[in-house]
């Protein structure tokens, strides 16, 4: 099978906590490889407009406040069926009905501050990974 990409962010909970090493090994240890890596205090300009597709959800405010309350670090992972094996890897939205031994099981705080960021499908990683770096096709 080949492989494909998803994209990650390790949200400013998980940066705060100091849970970035721990949650990169997980990462690495679920078999996935780094193919770009950023670390960056996002404006609530640009976190609105990464999460633009949830604009018209009661907590895009929220959210937006929320992911730039402090850095966050951005990945790209590739791994095959990178999707839908990092989903897993995280567990669910809200971290009290995470499956035990998920990122977010072990990691997040609330369903808001929930440690990671996952892509939902190859077109979204793409756009997604496009949005933090240029270059991460080619390593
Ligand atoms: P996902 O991150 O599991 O794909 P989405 O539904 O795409 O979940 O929501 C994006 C992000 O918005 C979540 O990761 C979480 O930080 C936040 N969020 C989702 N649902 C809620 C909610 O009901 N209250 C507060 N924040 C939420
Ligand atoms: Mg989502």
């Amino acid at each position: 099978m080949t492989k494909s990409i998803t994209f990650t962010m390790l949200k400013p909970d998980a940066v705060k906590n100091n849970y970035t090493g721990k949650i990169i090994d997980h990462v690495l240890n679920a078999g996935f490889s780094l193919k770009a890596m950023k670390y960056i205090w996002l404006t609530a300009e640009q976190a609105g407009s990464f999460y633009a597709v949830h604009k018209e959800r009661p907590f895009y405010n929220d959210l937006v406040g929320y992911m730039s309350s402090g850095p966050i670090v951005a990945i790209v992972l590739e791994k095959e069926n990178a999707v839908e094996d990092f989903r897993k890897t995280i567990g669910a939205t809200d971290p009290q009905k995470a499956e035990p031994g998920t990122i977010r099981n072990l990691y997040a705080q609330s369903i808001e501050a929930n440690a990671v960021h996952g892509s939902d499908s190859d077109v979204n990683a793409q756009i997604e990974a496009s949005f933090f770096f240029s270059k991460f096709e080619q390593f």
